[in-house]
């Protein structure tokens, strides 16, 4: 049989290395570091994914016993993705420091053979977990940047505006498990294939609608909004055929599977400041700096009701932030009813 009639089992695919590789070669200075960190968070993202997949079937459901920094019960399998995440990475020998939602402190890494990467990488390992027995969609999220010239890692290396990130992506474990990044050059999605253990390139170059009709919000707390976002939340629902509403609500309570159906579709997720998170209740550093990278990115828009998220400059590991997140075209609809006189 001639070569050119070999059918791979991958078919066309281009596998997530194979991907990156390209891309490093674009960018001379990158010598495969890059490469490999990505590996190590996919290799992570391929043993949580299996863990996951068969959470259903052995003791690991359920809550860990214990509370994290956020005060929140640990799931077990919030464990069990933070130290799979910190495991590669340790093991990896690409970064010298880590932040994770589940660990109250910076992680540093130690020279391993007198080297160190100088990469750092800052995650929540399993987002939206408490869905996880129910049997909903969770999330991996990751935010990269590199260690400055001169400066110790630390918190004053990760205490940065989110426009200094080298890269960010999420996995994302539904009916299938993706894993979507981008480094600042688009932004590319990836489905694993359980049958070779390989994330194939599936979504490449995405892009969100500039205008959507799918919004998600916890209305639960419609009354704690202030006034300018009841008004933007009325205004969606009022009939008008010219400009798609009503539009769809849809709130998964899983931020990443909230945030990826909108980016392939098309809406706005908004977690905005309400009495009992008068912040917002999503993560500055290692949540919407990430997914804000990878918003606009893919040509939509990430703020927090006043400014671009990018450009804030976190006082603290863990900080919160209110985000309005999505469709370009939403998101500056709703900050004009949000800086509105009324
Ligand atoms: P609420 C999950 O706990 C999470 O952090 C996000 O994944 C999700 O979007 C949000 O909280 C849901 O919060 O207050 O609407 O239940």
């Amino acid at each position: 049989m001639a070569t050119s009639q070999i059918v791979s089992p991958m078919g066309q695919f281009k596998t997530l290395e194979q991907f990156i590789i390209e891309q490093e070669q674009a960018i001379p200075i990158a010598a495969g570091a890059f490469t490999r960190l990505i590996r190590d968070i996919g290799i992570a993202a391929k043993i949580i994914n299996r863990e996951i997949n068969k959470a259903g079937l052995v003791d690991i459901i359920g809550d860990f016993g214990a509370t994290n920094v956020q005060g929140e019960a640990q799931q077990k399998l919030d464990v069990m993705a933070d130290a799979e995440i910190i495991r590669a990475l340790k093991r990896g020998g690409e970064c010298c420091l880590l932040g994770s939602e589940e660990q109250e402190n910076l992680i540093p890494i130690e020279k391993c053979r007198g080297l160190r990467g100088d990469y750092i990488v800052l995650f929540d390992p399993l987002d939206g977990s408490s869905n996880i027995s129910v049997n909903v969609s969770v999330g991996t999220i990751f935010s990269i940047y590199r260690l400055p010239e001169g400066v110790q890692p630390g918190l004053d290396a990760v205490l940065r505006p989110g426009v200094e990130q080298v890269a960010a992506g999420y996995v994302i474990y539904g009916s299938s498990t993706m894993f979507v990044y981008t480094t600042g050059n688009g932004v590319n999605g990836f489905t694993l294939d359980p049958s070779v253990g390989e994330f194939l390139l599936s979504h490449p170059d995405i892009k969100t609608p500039r205008q959507g009709t799918i919004y998600s919000i916890n209305e639960g707390y419609y009354n704690a909004f202030e006034y300018g976002l009841r008004q933007y939340i009325k205004w969606i629902q009022e009939p008008d055929e010219a400009t798609g509403r009503p539009y769809t609500s849809r709130y998964i309570g899983s931020f990443v599977s909230d945030f990826h159906r909108n980016l392939l579709k098309g809406g706005i997720f908004m977690y905005p400041a309400t009495k009992k998170n008068p912040s917002g209740k999503l993560r500055l550093l290692y949540e919407v700096n990430p997914t804000a990278f990878i918003a606009e990115q893919a040509g939509g828009l990430a703020v927090d009701g006043d400014i671009r998220v990018l450009e804030k400059t976190p006082t603290a590991l863990h900080e919160r932030s209110p985000l309005f997140i999505g469709s370009a075209a939403m998101v500056e609809r709703v900050q004009e009813f949000l800086h509105a006189t009324y």
